[in-house]
Parts: C-alpha cells; sequence; structure tokens
C-alpha cells in the first residue's frame, strides 16, 4: 500500500468511525434524533495552494474561480498564497504547507523544472499533491496524483494555423512575445507555434523576448521590438495581458494595431476579446482559467481513496473579431 493510500484509507476509517458513532446517536434517541447522519460524515478538507503570481487577467479569474469553489460551504478549508513568480517563494509554500499537515497540496509551478526535492518532502509527509494549469518536468510521476489544464501545444499550434491561413504565401515578419522563460505555456505555445508555420518559409520569426505574461514588459519588449525591426506584420503573444502592452507601444509609435501589425494572442480574457471587439486584435486562441471545479472534483476523488485520472484536459476554443462579438456580452472572465 503506498504512503497516500494509507493516509486516505485511514481518513476513510475515521468517516466510517464517525458515521457509526452518529447513527447510534441517533438510534438510542428514539427516532426523535434530528441529527443529519449524512452531514455528520463530512470532514472539511484542507487544501494548500501556491498560485503563481497575479501576472495576468488570466490569473485573477483562474484565482477568483478557485478561492469561490474551494469554500467551507463546499467542504474545503482552503489556504492559499500567492509567489509573485517566484519558485522560492513556492518552494517556502509547499514546505509550509507540508509543516502545517494540510490534507492536499495543490499549485500551479511558475517554471517546469526543479520541482523533485519538495515533492518528495511533500510523498514522504503523505501528502496528495495536484498540478493545477502548468506542468512540472519531473521524471517521476509518482510525485503527483492528477494535472489538470489546458494543451499549450495545441493553443501555439492554433495560433499558427491561424497566421498560416492568414497570411497565405506573403512574406511576413513575426515578432514574439514570450511567457515566463521555463514555464509550461511559453515553452508549449513557442514550440506548437512554431511546428505550425514550419513548412511556410514567407512566415519568419525575426525576433522573439520574454514578457513575463505581463501587460508593463510585453509593453516594453514590443518598444524594443518596434525600434529594431522597420517591418513587422504579426505580433504572437503568449497571452492577452502581453499583447495589450504591445497595442499601447504600436499605438504611441504612430502605428495601427490590428491593421499596419496585426496580433494573435492567446487567453481570451476579458480584455483582451474587447480589444479583439475593437479591431486591435485579430485573433485569440482560448486558454480557460475556471479550474476551480476539476480541482475540487479531483480532491473529493484523493480523499475518497481513488485515483483521479492523470491528465485532466480543459475545454477551449478559438476566436475571430466576429466570434468575439457574439460571445463577449456572456463570458464569466
Ligand atoms: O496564459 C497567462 C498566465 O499558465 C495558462 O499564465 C497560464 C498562463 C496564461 O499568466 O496569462
Amino acid at each position: 500500500m503506498s504512503n497516500h493510500t494509507k493516509k486516505r484509507v485511514s481518513i476513510v476509517g475515521a468517516l466510517a468511525a464517525t458515521a457509526l458513532l452518529a447513527l447510534a446517536a441517533c438510534s438510542t434517541s428514539g427516532g426523535t434524533a434530528t441529527t443529519s447522519t449524512s452531514g455528520a460524515a463530512a470532514k472539511i478538507i484542507k487544501v494548500g495552494f501556491s498560485q503563481v503570481g497575479s501576472e495576468s487577467g488570466w490569473r485573477a479569474a483562474n484565482t477568483k474561480d478557485i478561492q469561490a469553489t474551494l469554500t467551507t460551504a463546499n467542504g474545503f478549508d482552503l489556504k492559499f498564497s500567492d509567489a509573485q513568480q517566484k519558485q522560492e517563494n513556492q518552494i517556502a509554500a509547499i514546505r509550509s504547507y507540508i509543516a502545517q499537515g494540510v490534507d492536499v497540496i495543490a499549485f500551479s509551478p511558475v517554471v517546469e523544472s526543479g520541482w523533485d526535492a519538495v515533492l518528495q518532502e511533500a510523498k514522504a509527509a503523505k501528502i496528495p499533491v495536484v498540478l493545477t494549469d502548468r506542468a512540472v518536468d519531473s521524471k517521476d510521476t509518482s510525485l503527483y496524483e492528477s494535472f489538470l489544464g489546458s494543451d499549450f501545444v495545441l493553443e501555439g499550434q492554433k495560433a499558427g494555423e491561424w497566421a498560416v491561413k492568414q497570411f497565405g504565401d506573403k512574406p511576413t515578419n513575426i515578432v514574439e512575445l514570450q511567457g515566463t522563460t521555463g514555464s509550461a505555456p511559453a515553452n508549449d505555445r513557442m514550440a506548437g507555434f512554431k511546428k505550425a508555420i514550419e513548412g511556410h518559409p514567407n512566415l519568419k520569426i525575426i525576433a522573439s523576448q520574454t514578457g513575463n505574461f505581463t501587460r508593463a514588459e510585453g509593453k516594453t519588449v514590443m518598444e524594443g521590438f518596434l525600434a529594431a525591426n522597420p517591418k513587422i506584420d504579426l505580433v504572437w503573444a503568449h497571452n492577452d495581458d502581453m499583447g495589450l502592452g504591445a497595442i499601447e507601444a504600436i499605438e504611441a509609435a504612430g502605428k495601427v494595431p490590428g491593421k499596419d501589425i496585426q496580433m494573435v494572442t492567446a487567453d481570451a480574457t476579458h480584455d483582451g476579446m474587447q480589444a479583439l471587439v475593437d479591431g486591435k486584435i485579430n485573433f485569440i486562441v482560448e486558454c480557460n482559467p475556471l479550474l476551480g471545479q476539476q480541482l475540487a472534483d479531483v480532491i473529493k476523488q484523493i480523499m475518497a481513496g481513488q485515483a483521479p485520472e492523470k491528465r485532466i484536459l480543459t475545454k477551449e476554443t478559438t476566436f475571430t473579431q466576429d466570434q468575439a462579438k457574439a460571445a463577449l456580452p456572456t463570458r464569466q472572465y
């Protein structure tokens, strides 16, 4: 029996004992008891969640959804911390959750590498770990129970396929605003996009630099791109926020975003969709931040001693300007 399983079995045993006691209490009170036996079995699950940071509109929606779903009313005691895009802060948060003896640790790893040691510590403490949103590159997949989130390679590929269709065989200079260096979405979106434009030598990535997924850095990096490259046809930004920063830089340079320089981004947050409707972005690949319910379900499965799916993929789509006009009024984020 694995350590995790042992812990789960003992929790299940404790729940069963509580339920039996509650039943006994009911039966001795001559049928007049008001105790609900189903309520008696519910144990609040202590979850430690380490969030990447608050770098983007996507992240704000993700945090809000997780906090709104893992509530006391839903059976959770959520401990939440923001790592401000720093791996050392996340490692410290995970260690503190281990020390507090939470039931489950969930986190969205800022970068892919360097997690083995702390995940081994969680395993030794028999605390199951769930990855949300971003992946780790650990070879030992027993270090986490499940990874839920998007297929970032596919997202990059969708952006690249759009570029191929949009520009046909015209010579096209592309600049890329990368997400946080070493993060799963930056690595994978970059790879997916490259793969899609392969075999179309007229589409050239002439510059590629990180803007750390933030609006401010997206703007500064775009200013540099504009200063160094007289002909830019397309900006491929790994998220809406960097794209929105790039729009400011393009406008400040006296050019028209969406026309003089076209834009493709990932996420489809409210502000990104608004810019798409306004014609400043040309195409957005959706990345869904609403992972709270899936996370809650996975945690409940783990606590019930069941093995969740190892990889849970999020469903998502893409938006043209017309599709954005139709979708924006009812968007949740
Ligand atoms: O695309 C970006 C955020 O990991 C999918 O992180 C997430 C990415 C998202 O900062 O806006």
